[in-house]
């Protein structure tokens, strides 16, 4: 439940800020909506922050409702709540233009219960990090129920949007996730449809994407007797099909249906000297340990991080990462 704390930071306040992180998810951009509808329910001013960039095809629709940089007039005597993330810096771009307000964060990223410089690097903040939660939105949703009882259908969708793309329409949940259908369950009571969020979050991709995706599935190789597989996407992808026709969720999702694998790697070579590699897992395989191991985070299933080099220089690191995790695993077996 969210803290005494919490709700009276938010009771109190007359004006918020509400900031995500940067290259906001369906997630983020669910939660700083629904929340800024709650706010100004309750009387307050309330305006949604965001650096952007909206790549993602879902969230591109909903640019226009945020700010990329509030004015000195926007920040005057106003209160600001993160969410999605845990630090001031994942806001990107927007961090100058946030600095030094009181804050509260609101994540459910593990990341975020272990910040040791403190929740947003800001004395004196509040925050609900439940890295537990399904979604931030899930968290949200608890904090909306706690002050006005009921959601209203634009809430209750905006949750649901957001509930489902961090649960990747609940496929990830395990036997713990009762509570995750409670809270479905009363965002579809309240008028959400889980049908329409399904084609929010996986409809609307162009062509190109789809030949991107084939190539990107071709070149996936097995490691370790198939129980990693790993796939590149070169520079001259990127230029060929743009960051448009990027669609990893289903990547990974069609990597993970093959049989015996615990583990996938996208490595995306961003610039010359730079990649981004992403990392999903089944249950026991911790990504986010591999992924901090490279100065990166996330959760323990899904994670990220960046490193310098090219394909060809990055790719043996990560292969050592994984012989050493996969040796430990036969070990305490
Ligand atoms: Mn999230």
């Amino acid at each position: 439940m969210p803290s005494q704390a919490l709700l009276d930071f938010i009771r109190t306040g007359d004006k918020f800020l509400v900031a995500g992180h940067k290259e906001p998810d369906g997630d983020c951009i669910g939660s700083q909506l629904a929340l800024c509808s709650c706010l100004r329910r309750l009387g307050k001013t309330a305006i949604p922050c965001s650096a952007g960039p909206f790549k993602r095809t879902e969230v591109k629709f909903y640019t226009d409702l945020f700010l990329a940089s509030p004015t000195e007039a926007e920040k005057a005597g106003a209160r600001l709540i993160i969410v999605d993330c845990s630090s001031i810096s994942r806001t990107g771009d927007l961090e100058p233009f946030i600095q030094g307000l009181p804050a509260a964060i609101i994540d459910h990223h593990a990341s975020g219960a272990n910040n040791e410089e403190g929740p947003g690097d800001n004395p004196g903040s509040v925050s609900f990090i439940d890295p537990k939660a399904p979604s931030t939105t899930f968290l949200i949703q608890k904090i909306i129920e706690e002050l006005l009882g009921k959601l209203t259908l634009e809430e209750a969708e905006l949750l649901l949007f957001g509930l489902c793309t961090d649960t990747g329409f609940f496929r990830h949940g395990d036997d713990g996730s009762a509570e995750t259908f409670l809270a479905a369950s009363r965002l579809i009571r309240a008028g959400a449809s889980p049908n329409k969020t399904f084609r929010a979050i996986n409809g609307g991709k162009n062509l190109n994407s789809r030949h991107l995706l084939g190539l990107l599935l071709s070149r996936a190789q097995p490691y370790f007797g198939g129980r990693l597989i790993l796939t590149v996407e070169e520079l001259e992808d990127t230029q060929r099909f743009g960051l448009e026709g990027r669609d990893s969720d289903n990547l990974y999702q069609l990597l993970q249906s093959v049989e015996g694998v615990e583990a996938v790697v996208v490595i995306r070579q961003e610039k010359p000297d730079n990649c981004t590699v992403g990392f999903r897992s089944r249950d026991q395989l911790d990504v986010a340990a591999v992924a901090a191991h490279f100065g990166g985070g996330g959760h323990r299933k899904a994670s990220g991080c960046s490193i310098k080099g090219t394909i060809n220089t990055v790719k043996p690191q990560i292969l050592e990462v994984f012989s050493k995790i996969f040796n430990d695993i036969c070990h305490s077996d």
